[in-house]
């Protein structure tokens, strides 16, 4: 047992907000496995597939190695001091408002605390903000307008005891695992519990919705409003939480009033079935147990603040906040969404939720940190920190753990804005991303595993990250990074830390700055002050406020006293309206014809965002494969494009090239795109080249869900598929995607060359030599012209391809597999013959972590009799390790029920 324990490291995943527990353990050749930490009360030993792989991205494929300086390698010592002589002379020569940090939720506690205390301390300006005003602000702005403060008030175990859950804006079941497994495991066990889905597309999180609301995009204040006015009607509110606790009511209401002329003209508003509308209603209002889960449908929209506020609103009228099963619930987005916004990471905050404008957080900050060039006031925000550099304003920025060339609303402007900036340094854990390319100074960062310190996850629990590998190259951590340019630029004593434990410990103590009884501010880690090394190593899950060093596991509720942190100690109601939106609600139709279908982005089960770490997966590359855009049959239809048609979509900002879903989980109209793809991985995918930077006037957070924009078929003469063991440059081409396989890359290719000249142009490009080439041309069934090719060496497959007009009708998931494969004849000659036999022809992989494909499953049902998921994942294997694809499962079960027998073939053609 003592044995086990010691081989076993905790520490917490890299990805989500959900913030698992993972335990890791590394092997005889350096590898690491990853199980859930049973102990850990987010998760309690449960995790995702992107949980589960976090061994296979921890490679060193892609690395940034060394420091470099306009692309010439250098040591750490020139390095830093270069960064400081550049940001020196700027402030200087501009002031200290000509430089900024752009920084990230995927950085530690730690990091985020000296990267703030740098700029708001001792260089004296605000421009710091981060990635999380793309996520969270204006759950930020949310909190505060209502709260006093920027306060999460529920926590997980309120999932477990709700009776109503709404969920708004959020894909729980691909963005939040962990947490919709733990709800679906729930709602198989009660009958009491309802549960509700607002979003425009049908996801997987409608698997386990009662009702799902398919609300038209950015209608939700009028649905909310409408809500609210609905409670009061119905007399379903709590008159004493309403007058004891809270301000503004009135003002509230009537606003929601103008918003909800009647429930029937609601409904036709919002373009939903009137009876569906008043269920929502009648279960809010009858529900004492009543939990909103939101995230970024709530957040990314020029209106994301009044959203937030106007979900809010309903939960004070009727006092369902800070008690068990209730509450408004904002689910963050990356590992430290929430450590950042406690140390001041937001350009318009200070730290440890002091804010700008209060003389005496001033006061107190200038003291604790002994310094006199405090700023006074905010920074400037995401987009706007952009413009400025457009404009020429900022003359050094410092990029760290983020993408914006991806990222960021309209690329193409963030591109012009880093090539005018003078100094651009990026610290990153790769080498070549969108945004590296344009970095000046690269700085190379531990990453995920390397790394040691501290993350917040969505419920306000600190969990330990901890060291499992070695560094490689000279990457160093973020917080020693930043302390080294401080020291560099003559502010060494205040960041003399020799240890990420250090930079904790100044942290907690400054969270109890005129807050040692936790009265004036919700942070308050008062017990975690006293923490010596060894404490902080051995740190468990500790959920804030933290007054004493909690042993175990605490489920806490702030609010529950029904005292605020705003000046009256009153929440807040705020009267919110429902703006225009860019599509006229009544007609249905967009408004600008020339653009008429609503672009809407956001993210897929396997991949993380840039795909930097995921993209090394091959298990994870493997559950969508490509880039895609969901349309509506019917939309397709009118355009003349059918599944799988590559198309342009155009928005007046900028194009993208993708491959067409034909779906009826997308409502008319509206389109969908996932975020991840961009120049490292596809030719033309990075949808943010086509979002404009509209944002939210209070919040700055963008409007990413809905881009006016319009969709043409693209037509090209050949496809290719080309598989290689190393990465390859194809930009020749005019469409190509890269996928990671197992031992190589799969690249999809479409081009306006014959399928013959694409054939040559990339045998052109491969430059094989001394080897054995298979080669292959024939015509299918359809007379269409086919070109197989292979090479191999040292009897092993090194590259292949196929050519044709049109690949996309044949079945080619066997190429997924096939470099890892030992080669044999079978496998040769399905290289030349495309005749798929044996373990090749499982089909699209569905479970990442069994490696199950469609196939197998369909046989599973067809074949095997299986008629229940339990027995398909006996049967099969699928769904047995983190189950997050038991709905996509699921969902095949019930498509090979209803109208049996559609069977996925392998197609096989004829040589
Ligand atoms: N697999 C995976 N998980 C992730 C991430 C990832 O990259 N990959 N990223 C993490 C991060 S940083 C974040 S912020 C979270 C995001 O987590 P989510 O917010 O759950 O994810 P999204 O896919 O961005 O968008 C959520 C839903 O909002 C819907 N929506 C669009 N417009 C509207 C609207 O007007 N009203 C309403 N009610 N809904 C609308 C979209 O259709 C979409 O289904 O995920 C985290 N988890
Ligand atoms: N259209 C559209 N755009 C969106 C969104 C959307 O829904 N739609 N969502 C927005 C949201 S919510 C978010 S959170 C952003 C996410 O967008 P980004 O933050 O740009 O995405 P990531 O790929 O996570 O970028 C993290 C970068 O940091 C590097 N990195 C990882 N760990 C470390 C580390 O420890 N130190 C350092 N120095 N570097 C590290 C990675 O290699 C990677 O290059 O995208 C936003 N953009
Ligand atoms: S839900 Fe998945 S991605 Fe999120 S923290 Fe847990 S294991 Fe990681
Ligand atoms: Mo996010």
């Amino acid at each position: 047992m003592t044995q086990e324990k010691s081989l076993w490291t905790k520490s917490t995943c890299a990805y989500c907000g959900v913030g698992c527990g993972i335990e890791a353990s590394i092997g005889a050749k350096g590898e690491l496995s990853i199980r859930g930490d049973q102990s850990h009360p987010a998760n309690y030993g449960n995790l995702c597939s992107k949980g589960l792989a976090l061994g296979e991205t921890v490679s060193q494929e892609g690395r940034l190695l060394h420091p470099s300086i306009d692309g010439i390698e250098t040591d750490w010592p020139n390095a830093l001091q270069h960064v400081a002589s550049k940001f020196s002379q700027a402030i200087e020569e501009y002031g200290p408002d000509s430089v900024a940090f752009y920084v990230s939720g995927q950085l530690l506690t730690e990091d985020y605390y000296v990267a703030n205390k740098l700029m708001k301390g001792f260089i004296g300006s605000g421009n710091i903000d981060t990635n999380s005003r793309l996520c969270m602000s204006s759950s930020v702005v949310g909190h505060k307008r209502a709260f006093g403060s920027d306060t999460v008030p529920g926590c997980y175990e309120d999932l477990d005891t709700a009776e109503l859950v709404v969920i708004t804006g959020s894909n729980l079941a691909w963005c939040h695992p962990v947490l919709f497994q733990r709800l679906k495991a729930e709602k198989a066990k009660r009958d009491n519990l309802f549960i509700v889905v607002i979003d425009p597309r049908e996801t997987d999180t409608c698997s386990i919705a009662d009702l799902h609301l398919a609300i038209q995009p950015e209608t939700d204040v009028a649905l909310f409003n409408g809500l609210l006015a609905y409670l009061v009607e119905h007399k379903k509110i709590d008159n004493d939480y309403i007058e004891q606790h809270s301000e503004g009511f009135e003002a509230a209401l009537k606003s929601a009033q103008e918003d909800m002329p009647s429930t029937a003209q609601l409904a036709a508003n919002l373009a939903l079935n009137e009876q569906d509308l008043i269920s929502f209603f009648a279960h809010f209002a009858s529900t004492e147990k009543t939990l909103t889960i939101y995230s970024q449908g709530v957040n990314q929209s020029t209106q994301g603040s009044n959203k937030v506020n106007s979900i809010i609103n309903c939960h004070i009228a009727t006092g369902r906040i800070g008690k068990s099963g209730m509450g408004p619930f904002s689910i963050t987005g990356q590992p430290n969404a929430m450590g950042g916004r406690e140390v001041g990471g937001l350009a318009n905050t200070l730290a440890a939720h002091m804010e700008f404008g209060d003389q005496k957080a001033n006061k107190l900050i200038s003291d604790f940190w002994e310094t006199e060039q405090l700023a006074t006031r905010p920074g400037l925000k995401a987009v706007d920190l952009f413009e400025a550099m457009n404009e020429g304003k900022i003359k050094a920025v410092w990029i760290m753990a983020t993408n914006p060339v991806v990222s960021l609303p309209n690329s193409n402007k963030i591109i012009e804005a880093l090539k005018k900036c003078p100094t651009v340094v990026v610290s990153d854990c790769m080498a070549e991303t969108a945004t590296t390319q344009f970095a000046d100074v690269l700085l190379p960062a531990q990453g995920w595993s390397e790394k040691s310190g501290t993350v917040t996850n969505s419920e306000r629990r600190i969990s330990r990250q901890r060291r499992l590998l070695p560094s490689p190259g000279v990457a160093k951590p973020d917080w020693w990074i930043i302390s080294e340019v401080a020291k560099c630029m003559g502010f060494a004593k205040a960041f003399n830390f020799l240890h990420e434990g250090e930079v904790f410990s100044e942290f907690t103590k400054m969270t109890t700055l005129d807050n040692e009884d936790g009265l004036s501010r919700d942070l308050n880690l008062i017990g975690l002050t006293t923490l010596d090394a060894k404490g902080y190593s051995q740190l468990t899950p500790q959920q804030w406020p933290v007054t004493e060093l909690q042993t175990q596991n605490v489920h806490q509720r702030l609010f529950a006293d029904k005292q605020f942190f705003t000046p009256s100690k009153k929440v807040q109601f705020i009267a919110v309206s429902q703006l225009a939106t860019s599509i006229n609600v009544t007609s249905q139709q967009p408004k600008q014809s020339q653009y008429p279908l609503i672009l809407n982005s956001g993210r897929i089960r396997d991949h993380w965002h840039t795909m930097t770490r995921t993209g090394l997966s091959s298990r994870l590359g493997a559950h969508i494969t490509e880039p895609f855009v969901a349309i509506h049959p019917n939309d397709a239809e009118k355009l003349q494009i059918t599944d799988n048609n590559l198309v342009a979509i155009n928005s007046p900002q900028g194009a993208m090239l993708v491959r067409a879903l034909l779906t009826n989980q997308q409502n008319k109209g509206q389109i969908f795109t996932p975020i991840h793809w961009n120049s490292q991985t596809a030719k033309s995918a990075n949808i943010c080249n086509l979002v404009s930077d509209d944002n939210d006037p209070i919040s700055g957070q963008p409007g990413f869900k809905s881009t006016q924009v319009n969709v043409k078929k693209w037509h090209y003469h050949s496809e290719a598929m080309l598989l290689t063991r190393e990465p390859i440059e194809l930009n020749e081409f005019d469409y190509w995607v890269k996928q990671k396989v197992e031992k190589g890359y799969l690249y999809r290719i479409a081009d306006n060359r014959s399928p013959l000249e694409l054939s040559q142009a990339l045998q052109n490009l491969l430059q094989n030599k001394q080897g054995k080439t298979l080669q292959f041309s024939s015509t299918d069934e359809s007379q269409q012209m086919i070109h197989r090719y292979a090479f191999v060496q040292n009897a092993q497959l090194n590259n292949a391809y196929i050519t044709s007009e049109q690949l996309t009708t044949q079945s080619l998931d066997w190429l997924q597999s096939v470099l890892d494969l030992p080669l044999d004849s079978s496998i040769e000659l399905t290289l030349i013959s495309g005749i798929v036999e044996g373990k090749l022809a499982q089909g699209k992989i569905i479970c990442a972590c069994k490696q199950v494909g469609i196939n197998t499953i369909t046989d599973a049902i067809l074949e095997e009799g299986c008629q229940t998921l339990d027995s398909i994942k006996q049967c099969t294997g699928a769904g047995t390790g983190c189950g997050s694809c038991l709905p996509e499962v699921e969902s095949i079960l019930a498509n090979n029920m209803v109208d049996i027998p559609q069977r996925i073939e392998v197609e096989e053609f004829v040589a």
